[in-house]
C-alpha cells in the first residue's frame, strides 16, 4: 500500500513537472517570437547597428554609443530626441505609437548615420 501510494505520487510528481516544463517552453517561445532582435542599437563608427530594428508597441530601445565621440538619436520628425549622447553612454526611448520612424544622429546624419524604428 505504501508502495503503491509513494509511486502515484512520483507519477503525480512527473506529470506536473512535465506540465511546468511544458508550460515554460510555451511562454519562452512565444516571448521569443515577440521580440525577434534584442532592443539595443549601437552606434559605432558613425553607424546605427543595427540599421532597421522592429519591435512591438511598448518596447523600450536603449542605444548605447560604442564610440569615442557624441552621437544622438533624433527622430526625422522630431518625435523623440536624445540629446548628446557622450562617448559610453547609453539613452532609452519606450516606443507606444505604431508606425515607422526614420531619424538620425543630428551631427553625423551627412555622413550617412540614418537608422529606422519600425514599431508593429
Ligand atoms: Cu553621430
Amino acid at each position: 500500500m505504501k508502495t503503491f501510494t509513494l509511486r502515484f505520487a512520483s507519477a503525480l510528481f512527473v506529470t506536473f513537472a512535465v506540465s511546468i516544463l511544458l508550460l515554460t517552453n510555451i511562454s519562452c517561445s512565444s516571448t521569443t517570437a515577440v521580440t525577434p532582435a534584442p532592443n539595443t542599437i549601437n552606434m559605432k563608427n558613425s553607424v546605427f547597428d543595427p540599421v532597421t530594428l522592429t519591435v512591438t508597441k511598448g518596447t523600450t530601445i536603449t542605444w548605447v554609443n560604442q564610440d569615442n565621440f557624441a552621437h544622438t538619436t533624433t527622430a526625422d520628425g522630431n518625435a523623440w530626441d536624445s540629446g548628446n549622447i557622450a562617448a559610453g553612454a547609453s539613452k532609452a526611448f519606450t516606443f507606444d505609437t505604431v508606425g515607422t520612424f526614420p531619424y538620425h544622429c543630428t551631427y553625423h546624419a551627412t555622413m550617412g548615420m540614418k537608422g529606422t524604428i519600425i514599431v508593429k
